[in-house]
């Protein structure tokens, strides 16, 4: 077996709520402070950003995880307690749009692993991932309304086109939560497995997708979701523009030819 040392990645850079280490091309970021249930203040919010913005040359997907017993319980209410001004607030919005949109349209497609709350601003920081794996413990809650605030993390757009409006203002207004079970017929995750599994799946579809042609996973991240929202007369432009790029690259040529004389690996059923 190939053991890798994990190499720690921005040390004395990030703040203590955050950690990320290099597995060989992968890069596995965990949020750090338990004892507040990984609530995101803002310096977590600013390391996020640095390390999406930041990953190194050859790391070629990321995972993204929660220490302790949740994910995460969102944004730190004892900093929105303090908010200031309306500017200030507004401000404090856009640095989380920042620092998500770096794990959405960075460099690398990253996998969430979700366990216990996934609440506010943890499920929107969920949301800005590619793919979230729910360990069978998650759930999955929007208590702005309770709060007496407002979504400010993106998931007015992100969560909404997971899983629409009408049920996003349903978690807002009553404060119900989704299981994991739930949220996965929902489309929150595209996984669901059994507690103490998730990390596991994680690195294992990090890996595969680490295998992935770098220039079809950078198509995948950053074309697909733009297309899906553009009309379709410039999504089936921006397509096939994109298809062309993709393929005329010599790893694609090299991809094919390993198909055309039977040295690449057949799509078969089971694949989970
Ligand atoms: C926090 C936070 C937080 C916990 N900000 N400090 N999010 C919420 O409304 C969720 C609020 N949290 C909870 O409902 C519960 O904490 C949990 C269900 C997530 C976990 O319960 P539990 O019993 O395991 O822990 P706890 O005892 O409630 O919390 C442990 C400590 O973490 C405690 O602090 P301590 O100093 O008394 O030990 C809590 O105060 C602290 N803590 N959650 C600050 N969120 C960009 S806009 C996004 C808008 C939102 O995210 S709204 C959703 C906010």
């Amino acid at each position: 077996m190939n053991e890798q040392a994990d190499e720690p990645l921005l040390s004395g850079v990030l703040p203590a709520s955050l950690k990320a280490v290099r597995r060989g091309s992968l890069a596995i970021v965990g949020l750090a402070r338990p004892e507040k249930r990984n609530a995101i203040d803002v310096p977590t919010v600013e390391g996020l950003r640095t390390l999406f913005s930041t990953l190194p040359e050859g790391i070629r997907a990321a995972v993204l995880y929660g220490e302790g017993t949740h994910f995460s319980a969102g944004l730190d209410l004892s900093e929105a307690a303090q908010t200031a001004s309306l500017m200030e607030g507004a401000l404090h919005s856009q640095a989380w749009h920042r620092a998500f949109n770096e794990i959405q349209y960075g460099r690398v497609p990253v996998v969430s692993m979700l366990h216990g709350a996934v609440v506010g601003g943890g499920l929107e920081l969920a949301a800005s991932t590619h793919i979230r794996v729910a360990e069978r413990s998650a759930y999955f809650g929007l208590p702005e309304g309770q709060r007496g605030i407002f979504l400010g993390g993106g998931g007015t757009v992100r969560i909404t086109r997971l899983i629409g409006a009408s049920r996003v203002q349903d978690l807002m207004l009553t404060g119900r939560t989704l299981s994991a079970e739930e949220g996965y017929f929902l489309g929150l995750s595209q996984y669901l497995v059994e507690p103490g599994q998730g990390m596991a799946k994680a690195l294992e579809l990090a890996g595969r997708i680490a295998s992935n042609s770098p220039v079809s996973n950078w198509a995948i991240m950053h074309a697909l979701p733009r297309i899906a929202d553009a009309d379709p007369g410039m999504g089936y432009f921006t397509e096939s523009l994109m298809a062309s790029i993709a393929e005329n690259t010599p790893e694609a040529k090299q991809r094919l030819k390993d198909f055309l004389e039977k040295r690449a690996a057949k799509v078969l059923p089971g694949q989970s």
